[in-house]
């Protein structure tokens, strides 16, 4: 069915254009590589304009899922957008031109200021604005068409548009012949079109990312100086949270919009600055260097109490400190500004790093090459500190600046420089609001304190004495550590509560802080009801 309405037309031809215009551009971009795509540039500077009150509260509400809402949230703007042009172009040219017009000029800019550094980058947005603008002004002039608006119900089968071509009304620019059979084939071939450019994209894929998932296929993990053994017996105590988080379930955070992914082979890291000497190197001279693997819980800022946006894995890789000293480090710097290959950056107090044997250039995650979301090829850990100040993926800049002088993507919106991780804990069972029968039921979850570790952790059932839980063996300090409790549960509805105390005898804080602009801090609780 073909809307009757011109409006209505307008608005399928604002639709079909613009699909086909993006289906240009991506397939496109696909070829012109990192940067060129003019929606994942915009994409680029919602996330870099959003307020940090609007970041933060993305990353706790949608966690991993994040840029699925956002690229979900620009999808049904730019579809209303395009639409309502088509629509308004059915009455005035200049009114529907006008907002396609705004909106390519702020792709333009955006994919020209983005990270993009192909001289050809601005290509896909021209050639995709071409196509779809020839494709809006056919459509719309079919959806303009008196013929098309009066379209005869009896020619339903009578592809001629000689039966509808008698009416001549001044007021709308009538440009020739057309049934509404017309402008749905047109519409329909536009839609068609759009489809076919857009899986001719899925084909060639992006050679870039083949090389890249071919590198990563081929790349053999050196074996490390020292061999971290498998998860101590007695580790795992909660039912549900392992030791050790499969890669495929790691929480996922970052602002990359689409995920870098570049050969082994071809990567650069570059060091410099506040050093002897600049050095740059490629992944012979990494291997050259000594392997070891560690144990580190990785921890987002962004963690709400109770949340899951921390993991625990092995990681494999090169001493950071090792690196540093090929360029030679200035006894004046104190920071570690790691930049990875879509520009975003992340300070590191250099005392964190120089004489830290825990602090990583990492290229392995469980005994797996990292996998592309998780940084491929190379990407940092350093025990201790929340992520956006230590745990740079897809890292390719390494330069040893001051406090003083630079500032990192998140402290430049609000986040602390100084972040630490704080010590906290979670319950996993039972759920939050779960039915339980009464009696023994487990109550079980993780801790963490970094540095040092957890040396008690208590659970408190509503108004009752805390009680303490059994702990998990721990292969090092620089991991959470599980725990579970026995609680023998009488009916009725319950609260339970957990709090840990680090090894330095510091019970955690009860006092709630948002996560912004250091960590969040409380006690984790969940309600449950027994019968
Ligand atoms: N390149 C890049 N690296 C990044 C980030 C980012 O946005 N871009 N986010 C950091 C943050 S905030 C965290 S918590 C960790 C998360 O690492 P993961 O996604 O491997 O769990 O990566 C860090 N490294
Ligand atoms: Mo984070």
């Amino acid at each position: 069915m073909t809307p009757r309405h011109p409006a209505a037309r307008g608005a399928l031809a604002g639709l079909a254009s613009a699909l086909l215009l993006l289906a240009v551009s991506s397939t496109l971009a696909g070829v012109v590589g990192r940067g060129s795509d003019p929606l994942i540039a915009v994409g680029d500077v919602v996330v870099l304009l959003s307020p940090p009150p609007v970041t933060s509260f993305a990353i706790e509400t949608f966690g991993s899922y994040d840029k699925l809402v956002l690229f979900v949230g620009i999808g049904v703007v730019v579809a209303l957008l395009a639409a309502g042009s088509g629509a308004l172009a059915t009455r005035s040219w200049v009114l529907g031109l006008i907002p396609p017009v705004v909106l390519v000029l702020a792709a333009s800019a955006a994919v020209l200021t983005g990270s993009g550094t192909s001289p050809l980058r601005i290509l896909p947005t021209v050639v995709a604005t071409v196509v779809g603008a020839t494709a809006f002004v056919l459509l719309v002039r079919l959806a303009r068409s008196r013929g098309a608006a009066t379209g005869t119900d009896h020619d339903a089968t009578d592809d001629s548009p000689a039966a509808v071509s008698d009416d001549h009304d001044e007021a709308v620019p009538v440009v020739g012949p057309a049934s509404r059979r017309t402008f749905l084939t047109a519409s329909g071939g536009v839609l068609v079109g759009a489809g076919a450019v857009a899986a001719t994209g899925q084909v060639l894929g992006g050679g870039g990312a083949q090389d890249a998932a071919a590198s990563r296929a081929g790349l053999a993990l050196p074996t490390p100086a020292n061999a971290v053994p498998g998860v101590p017996p007695g580790a795992e105590l909660s039912p549900t949270t392992p030791f050790r988080i499969p890669n495929a379930e790691f929480y996922r955070v970052d602002t990359a919009l689409t995920v870098p992914q570049v050969a082994a082979e071809d990567w650069v890291l570059r060091v410099h600055g506040m050093t002897d000497r600049t050095v740059e190197l490629r992944w012979a001279d990494l291997m050259a260097l000594e392997v070891v693997e560690r144990e580190i819980t990785l921890v987002c800022v962004s963690n709400p109490v109770g949340g899951e946006l921390i993991g625990n894995a092995v990681w494999i890789g090169v001493r950071l400190a090792d690196v540093l000293e090929l360029a030679g480090v200035s006894p004046d710097a104190d920071m570690l500004l790691s930049g990875s290959i879509d520009g975003w950056t992340a300070s590191t107090p250099l005392d964190r790093v120089v004489g830290n044997d825990d602090a990583l250039l990492a290229f392995g995650m469980n005994g797996e090459p990292l996998p592309f979301e998780h940084g491929f090829p190379l990407r940092m850990v350093v025990p201790g500190l929340y992520g956006y100040v230590s745990a740079t993926k897809w890292v390719t800049d390494l330069e040893l600046t001051r406090f003083d002088a630079d500032q990192a993507y998140w402290s430049t919106r609000g986040y602390s420089e100084e972040a630490p991780i704080k010590h906290s804990s979670r319950i996993d069972v039972p759920a939050s609001f779960a039915q339980l029968e009464a009696g023994p039921n487990v109550v079980a979850g993780v801790a963490w304190a970094p540095d040092i570790g957890i040396d008690l952790v208590e659970v408190q059932v509503d108004d009752g004495d805390w009680q303490p839980a059994e702990l998990g063996e721990v292969p090092g300090e620089n991991t959470w550590r599980q725990w579970r409790y026995e609680w023998s549960a009488e009916a009725g509805q319950h609260t339970l509560r957990v709090r840990a105390t680090d090894a330095a005898g510091e019970v955690q804080t009860e006092d709630r802080a948002e996560v912004a602009p250091d960590g969040s801090t409380g006690w984790h609780s969940v309600v449950t009801t027994v019968t």
